[in-house]
């Protein structure tokens, strides 16, 4: 099985290669940063510590993965995974996303850090709120099972092409969870931890950025009830 890592970085460079040298390399075929818009040595310090950095001027999550996939186009991968460069995933991890795929029983796998054990300040309270809600809500509306939107997944190459994903922002993780379900992929939650990020906070740990997010989010959730 081909894996491969995408990871968007804005302003990570205190980060970025501590969740490079956790990553377990042997097991994948490409580790993809997408450096968006850094005024620091994100770039530099990712590529000295083996990834291949693209850059995307289009700041947002959702175009940093966006571009990450087109890349990954013609690298004959099977399976992508998806994780934030602030290190408040615990990279190894990866093996347990991964396994359900490689067992052959699911499409799609999300890190639940809801499941897991989620470090004192990592998971802040409007945090758990907002995903109470939104996944309350997208059980009510469309039946799904889920916990969390966390950033870390895996998710089988062919299936994620299908959900044709369009959010520039942080409806990302949203957008595919919901898409997921109405597209039928086999999907499932493992439990994976939660660390408070290195470096400054740019979204759940302001007020502007949770609104921006909490407000995106739900935009999803509602939208897609008539799509
Ligand atoms: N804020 C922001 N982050 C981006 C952007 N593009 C890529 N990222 C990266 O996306 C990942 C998630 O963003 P975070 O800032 O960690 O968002 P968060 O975890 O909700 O909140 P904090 O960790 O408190 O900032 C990080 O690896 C960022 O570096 C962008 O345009 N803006
Ligand atoms: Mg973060």
């Amino acid at each position: 099985m081909r894996v491969g890592v995408i990871i968007p970085a804005h302003n990570e460079e205190n980060s970025i290669g501590r969740v490079i040298s956790d990553l377990p390399k042997d097991q994948l075929a490409e580790i993809v940063v997408v450096n968006n818009n850094s005024s620091d040595n994100t770039e530099s310090v990712a590529k000295n510590h083996g990834a291949i950095v693209l850059s995307e001027s289009k700041k947002g999550y959702g175009w940093a993965c966006l571009k990450g996939i087109d890349y990954l186009v013609d690298k004959n991968i099977d399976v992508v995974v998806f994780l934030d460069g602030d290190y408040s995933d615990s990279p190894e991890e990866i093996k347990e996303l991964l396994k359900p795929i490689k067992q052959g029983l699911y499409d799609f796998v999300i890190g639940s850090r809801v499941l897991g054990l989620s470090q004192k300040g990592s998971l802040l309270i409007h945090q758990r709120f907002g995903n109470k809600l939104a996944t309350f809500l997208m059980s009510l509306f469309y039946g799904a099972r889920y916990t969390d939107l966390g950033p870390f997944r895996a998710i089988k190459y062919d299936a994620l092409i299908g959900l044709k994903m369009i959010d520039k922002t942080y409806g990302w993780t949203v957008e595919m969870q919901i898409k997921a379900v109405k597209k039928k992929l086999k999907y499932i939650e493992v439990p994976v931890s939660y660390k408070p990020r290195i470096g400054k906070s740019k979204v759940s740990g302001t007020i502007i950025g949770s609104f921006k997010a909490g407000f995106i989010i739900l935009f999803w959730v509602f939208k897609s009830i008539f799509d």
